[in-house]
């Protein structure tokens, strides 16, 4: 199997023991992608998830003993732990064998250029909207805009009057867009005083690379819905890679996993308590 040499990889909320993590399209990303650098930016494991409902499958051993052997093999692997797997953040400054956990790290690039990576949760307070909202992706979107049609088919059957769910997804989805480049704004602002030239984080599930006045923001993505993994390239060059574009053969194999799913994705999604609260109003 031919891999990929970068300099550096950067991976985040891949949600590992929530159900809807697409674990078998990260394994086929870390098999075929080396670097010297992996940071792993928070949010890997689900600890929420696994509380809720105990999930394991062979696949995450596999993501593990991926990560492990390439640190034993000389990567540099730092894991910065996130709010879903902040459990681990006691513990940061130590190191698990190979891998150092660190709430914060600096990242200096091939050319010289310093890069602050953190998870980014800690901002959550800062930008003050539903963080469910920033998740509402094009596939909600449409799923909710059908089912408009269903919900007031039941409204009328209970004398209810029309209630236009798809004006409700609309405005939400506007709020959604200004959530994230509130947060985008909030995470530069922060990394700016910090004397760095660009910052790289996740958290938002939106994978980014912007630039703005010299400064640079990174959003390493997700994967549950994107499959993304930020890259830098031997010569500081940085780039995101949709893994889900870039691997159809593990996509289609996917694709006939989920069909056999008693419940789709829609189980353990946050997106219908706000709306069946807005039905039964
Ligand atoms: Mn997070």
């Amino acid at each position: 199997m031919s891999k990929k040499h970068y300099r550096s990889i950067f991976i985040s909320d891949t949600h590992l023991c929530s159900r809807d993590c697409r674990s078998d399209y990260l394994l086929s990303f870390l098999k075929h992608h080396k670097a010297e650098y992996l940071y792993l930016v928070g949010d890997i494991i689900d600890v929420w998830q696994l509380r809720r409902r105990w999930y394991w499958p062979q696949a995450i051993n596999n993501v593990f003993q991926k990560i492990l052997s390439r640190a034993k093999k000389g990567t540099t692997v730092t894991y910065i732990p996130g709010n879903h797997d902040e459990c681990l953040r006691p513990f940061v400054g130590n190191t698990f064998g190979d891998v150092r956990l660190i709430n914060e790290a600096i990242h200096t690039t091939a050319d010289g250029k310093r890069l602050l990576v953190l998870h980014g949760d800690v901002f959550d307070a800062a930008v003050q909207h539903n963080r469910w909202l920033a998740l509402v992706g094009d596939h909600a979107y449409t799923w909710l805009i059908r089912a408009n049609g269903i919900f007031n088919f039941f409204r009328r059957r209970l004398n209810l009057p029309y209630w236009s769910l798809s004006g409700y997804v609309k405005g939400k989805v506007k709020n959604a867009i200004s959530y994230i480049s509130k947060f985008e704004d909030v995470v530069i602002g922060y990394a700016r005083k910090e004397s760095v030239d660009g910052v790289i984080c996740g958290h938002i599930h939106q994978p980014k690379i912007r630039e703005i006045d010299g400064f640079t923001y990174y959003n390493t993505g997700d994967w549950i819905e994107n499959c993304t993994a930020l890259v830098e390239h031997d010569d500081g060059r940085f780039e995101l890679i949709h893994w889900i574009d870039a691997w159809p053969a593990v996509a289609q194999e996917h694709d006939e996993e989920e069909e056999e799913k008693e419940n789709p994705r829609w189980q353990e999604h946050e997106i219908p308590i706000p709306v069946l609260a807005a039905v039964a109003r």
